[in-house]
């Protein structure tokens, strides 16, 4: 670890972590950085979840202070590049070709539309341009248009990832050469309730696409949904696959469900908020460096849930009127927000050793 050895960020600066400490009134919180384990038990992160709900926003934001500077929060863009037919049934998805949810499918955008639209996008303040295509894999001739915009959106001087699904071993290397920042590819639950949520992929196929992307050296984004029926259990396991990968992923996307009529998981109970909160705090917890997005449903999100998200360790947010095919709180909104909590937008949100090339894991 570099100087943070025992210090911290407090009110924007870098200060002795006893001096921080004595500020937030908390003499129980260890001043040791915390280290990054890929040994989590279910029952270890149960523990945590059963926390005094105080007590584990409290230690989550301290985690996420040895490794960020504090309110700052890192923004990125969403675009569908290809939108619906897809072939995969994901029960939460309003792009599969298996539901009807009225969405019109849409064959894979222009390069030079794309690149509007990252213009706009950085104009509005992101730093990051996240494209996402409804398939199960991309063809192998619709390469050499995502390796263009890739370009294209680099060019623009922002940070560039891509969602497409299942990767070959050469097209995984392609997107790296085009110089790719961030691969996108969600867990999106426990390895037992999986199955339930998607019949025609596995969880073996997840992870294989996921060891793919990190042998290229491509930074993983990976994160799952909750409020899909799920139980506490399920985000138990979801957290400690992410948590025991061989490295963390980068980028940790914590989507609370956006609920599509036409869609098997329409009408779902919907989570409880503090449960919600809470799996960020432990994702936070397990994974201090990596960078914890509240990612899909902050539409239906006070700002209240949302400052207790920021406080639980979330440091980036998916800005602008549209996710991929759902609605988002517009700008004007997040700006207001940010200003009422004293909070900047982070330039980046890459992780403290991956700015320094020194993967820590
Ligand atoms: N087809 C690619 C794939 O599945 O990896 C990329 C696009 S897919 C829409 C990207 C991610 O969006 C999914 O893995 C899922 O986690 C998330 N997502 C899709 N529909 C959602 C919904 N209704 N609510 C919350 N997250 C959703
Ligand atoms: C992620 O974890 N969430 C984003 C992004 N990665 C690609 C997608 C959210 C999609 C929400 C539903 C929609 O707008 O279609
Ligand atoms: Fe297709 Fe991705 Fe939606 Fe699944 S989540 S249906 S793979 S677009």
């Amino acid at each position: 670890m570099s100087d943070s050895g025992n210090s911290l960020f407090y009110m924007g600066v870098r200060m002795p972590v006893s001096t921080a400490l004595q500020s937030v009134s908390s003499p129980s919180f260890s001043e040791e950085v915390p280290a990054l384990r890929h040994d989590w038990s279910r029952g270890d992160i149960a523990a945590l979840f059963e926390k005094p709900f105080m007590d584990l926003l409290l230690e989550a934001q301290l985690n996420h202070r040895h490794y960020f500077p504090a309110n700052e929060v890192q923004v990125s863009s969403l675009l569908s590049i290809k939108t619906g037919g897809c072939p995969e049934d994901c029960a939460y998805c309003p792009q599969s070709a298996h539901h009807n949810t009225g969405l019109p499918a849409a064959k894979l955008m222009q390069v030079q539309a794309v690149l509007e639209e990252a213009k706009q996008a950085k104009e509005a303040g992101a730093s990051r341009f996240c494209m996402g295509g409804a398939w199960r894999s991309p063809k192998d001739r619709d390469m050499d248009m995502v390796v263009a915009m890739i370009e294209g959106v680099r060019a623009l001087g922002m940070e560039t990832c891509m969602t497409l699904g299942m990767l070959s071993p050469e097209q995984t290397i392609r997107l790296k050469e085009a110089g790719l920042d961030y691969y996108n590819h969600n867990v999106d639950t426990s390895p037992e309730y999986y199955e339930k949520i998607i019949s025609t992929r596995t969880y073996e196929d997840r992870l294989n696409t996921l060891a793919l992307v990190r042998q290229a050296g491509i930074n993983v984004c990976s994160g799952g949904i909750v409020g899909m029926g799920e139980s506490a259990d399920d985000r138990i396991g979801m957290l400690q696959t992410l948590a025991n990968l061989p490295e963390h992923p980068g980028s940790v996307p914590i989507n609370m469900l956006v609920q599509v009529e036409g869609t098997p998981l329409d009408k779902t109970e919907p989570l409880d908020t503090f449960d919600f909160i809470r799996t960020i705090a432990v994702a936070k917890i397990l994974m201090p460096a990596s960078v914890i997005r509240l990612s899909a449903g902050r539409l239906e999100m006070t700002e209240e849930t949302q400052a207790l998200c920021f406080m639980a360790g979330a440091s980036s947010i998916f800005a602008g009127p549209k996710l991929l095919t759902t609605e988002n709180p517009d700008q004007l909104s997040d700006q207001k927000l940010f200003e009422k909590l004293g909070i900047t937008p982070a330039q980046t949100c890459r992780r403290p050793e991956i700015i320094g090339e020194a993967v820590a894991s």
